[in-house]
């Protein structure tokens, strides 16, 4: 059965109504069934067999974490692909985002302490940190960030253009090897102006070049957007990983309980789920009453704080031990996944720091200080943008200024000579202030 163009149209269409109404949209299921069809050089069956054949044996999770010498490392290269210059996101986004995907996997995130009482003890530290890589296939130094400019009219959508985004005759950026690297690409899916997907990922056993996650330029980084937390990129890494969706996958949007919750995400510790949380964080949601043996004759609420489910970024705060046992299955039979283990592509040290008052002021230069008819106002390559506000010596708002960026020239006919203080508001709500001489 093949999908007609028709089809795919209506089903983005759908995907568009479903985003505005607020949810978090992966498209890592379609994708996958796609591939199922279309790519003869992949091997998920048999990567989920060896999995499952691994996890069945309850000996191999528990001697893969006693022999386990340290954290597994795991290096990232970020292709930024972008066709103007906003969607060429800033070294430090990516950095934020790294930081996060480490908060998440190693279970540091300052959230965790919200995770509900039932769940507590469920919530595990991955041991699995991730890395900007600092040498490429060839074993040169690398940032582990690569920017390639795609045409104005390139297309990477994951419905009617997937994978070109992983394709340089379509403007995307070619796979470094997924035996050493995990390949994230950033990219504009959105279609008729509007981001209907914001990240796909492939599932172990993925045919080499597709491997890897696609996020939506924007939703990519800490600081992205409002309510965007970096959370897309975790989840999505997540089924990188082998996790299924925590609700099975099995809604279909109206199905009464009988039909939706009979499906399974293959992981026992995760409470059964009929269809995906609507990115409300409804503690009292309790869609199945079957659970699996582990719960004995408890029926748990659903596990809206659970990353592969959708929920809103600031509810999530948990990948469950089972999940573990599962990543771990991958990590132990999938050829790639086992090799990316012992990876030489080695780690960048992260040096941006959004939340760093001193890093953030450090971006920022004024020139010429002191200045007369023009300061010039320099926001390193670090920052996306700022809103700007000028005060005088006593406090008083002088004038403001929305979304500076980069060079931003002030113009000082109207200043006498004297000290001002020039405000920069960033994205994530911190300011750093920086004092103006004027002298005529
Ligand atoms: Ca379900
Ligand atoms: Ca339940
Ligand atoms: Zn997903």
């Amino acid at each position: 059965m093949s999908l007609t163009k028709t089809t795919l149209l209506f089903l983005a269409f759908m995907l568009i109504a479903t985003v505005n109404n607020g949810q978090e949209q992966c498209a890592t299921m379609p994708v996958y069934y796609n591939h199922l069809q279309t790519d003869n050089k992949h091997a998920y069956a048999q990567s989920e067999q060896l999995a499952r054949a691994w996890l069945a044996n309850p000996a191999n999770f528990a001697n893969a974490l006693a022999n386990k010498n340290s954290i597994i490392q795991i290096p990232v290269v970020v292709h930024v692909v972008y066709k103007n210059a906003t969607q060429n996101i800033a070294d430090s986004l990516i950095h934020s985002q790294i930081k996060v995907l480490n908060e998440c996997f190693r279970k540091t995130n300052p959230n965790y302490v919200n995770t509900r009482p039932i769940f507590d003890s469920l919530g595990a530290d991955i041991e699995i940190e991730f890395c900007l890589a600092s040498k490429d296939p060839q074993g040169n130094p690398t940032t582990g960030i690569i920017r390639k400019q795609a045409p104005s009219n390139a297309s990477f959508d994951p419905i009617l253009n997937m994978d070109k985004v992983k394709k340089p005759a379509f403007g995307g950026d070619t796979a470094w090897s997924n035996a050493s690297y995990l390949n994230i690409w950033t990219a504009d899916m959105s279609i008729f102006g509007q981001a209907f997907v914001l990240g796909y990922a492939t599932f172990p056993g993925s045919n080499p070049a597709l491997d890897g996650v696609v996020i939506q330029w924007d939703y990519f980084g800490k600081y992205a957007k409002p309510n965007f937390l970096g959370k897309t990129t975790v989840h999505e890494i997540g089924h990188w990983l082998g996790m299924r969706h925590i609700w099975a996958d099995d809604d279909n949007g109206q199905n009464p309980q009988s039909v939706y919750c009979d499906s399974t995400d293959f992981v026992n510790d995760t409470p059964n789920q009929g269809p995906k949380s609507n990115s409300n964080c409804n503690l009292s949601s309790n869609t199945c009453s079957v659970e699996s043996a582990f719960w004995g004759n408890l029926n748990p609420p659903d596990m809206v704080e659970n990353y592969m489910d959708y929920s809103k970024d600031a509810c999530m705060t948990m990948f469950t031990k089972g999940q573990k046992a599962r990543m771990y299955s991958f990590l132990n039979t999938d050829p790639n996944r086992i090799a990316i283990k012992t990876s030489t592509a080695g780690c960048n040290m992260i040096t941006t720091d959004l939340n760093n008052k001193d890093f953030l002021s450090s971006q920022v230069k004024l020139m010429p200080q002191p200045a007369s008819n023009m300061v010039k106002i320099s926001l390193s390559a670090a920052l996306n943008t700022a809103n700007l506000r000028v005060y005088d010596n006593g406090g008083r708002l002088l004038l403001s200024a929305k979304n500076i960026s980069k060079d931003y020239e002030l113009r000082l006919e109207n200043f006498a000579n004297g000290i001002y203080f020039l405000q920069l508001n960033y994205i994530n709500g911190i300011s750093t202030s920086h004092k103006l001489v004027v002298v005529k």
